[in-house]
């Protein structure tokens, strides 16, 4: 046996008593990373669901009221000289009151908002939701002479429906309305 082996061997029994300190912290350390970076993607996932779920109900509150839009006449049936075109109410109609709205584009402008339960259904039913879970929803209607343009007063309306989270997030529903004749 050479003068090397024999030091080896007698170094062998001290190595197996346990993990040195260094041994130790590396493996606190490996395992402190790992901890970090489930935890970052268990709350990220959250992050992604929370998202998609709010996303979703703003996509709910932007057809909710696109479809009462879509209830309306596309021109008001009586119409005061000079506001055949004319976004937004008309004489007679109060600015912010859906009730007096009779006709698609008095909506332009329209907004409001989960907040103090002033969101309502077209039946009057406030929509209230948790105060975190905040909406606002925003209205424009333009005319269009063609289906996909120009602007200009003519036969079809473009009306965007743009709801925003709380997060600052926005969802847009679009639909054009045509004029139709009723026939008597
Ligand atoms: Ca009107
Ligand atoms: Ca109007």
């Amino acid at each position: 046996m050479s003068r090397s082996d024999d030091q080896s061997a007698k170094r062998s029994p001290r190595r197996s008593l346990g993990f040195t300190l260094a041994e130790a912290m590396l493996a606190s350390v490996v395992l402190a990373i790992a901890v970090v970076g489930i935890s970052q993607l268990t709350s990220a996932s959250y992050q992604q669901s929370e998202a998609l779920r709010q996303d979703t109900r703003a996509v709910s509150l932007a057809r909710e009221l696109i479809e009462e839009i879509a209830g309306k006449p596309f021109a008001d049936p009586n119409p005061v000289s000079g506001e055949e075109y004319h976004p937004g109410p008309d004489t007679g109609e109060t600015y912010g009151n859906r009730a007096t709205y009779d006709n698609v584009d008095d909506y332009d402008g329209f907004t409001d908002s989960t907040n103090a339960g002033a969101m309502k259904t077209v039946s009057g039913q406030a929509l209230d939701f948790k105060v975190t879970e905040y909406f606002s929803r925003a209205v424009k209607v333009e005319y269009r002479t063609a289906p996909a343009g120009p602007a200009g007063n003519g036969d079809f309306a473009l009306v965007t429906v743009t709801v925003t989270t709380a997060k600052g997030r926005t969802v847009q529903l679009s639909r054009l309305f045509t004029r139709t004749t009723i026939a008597s």
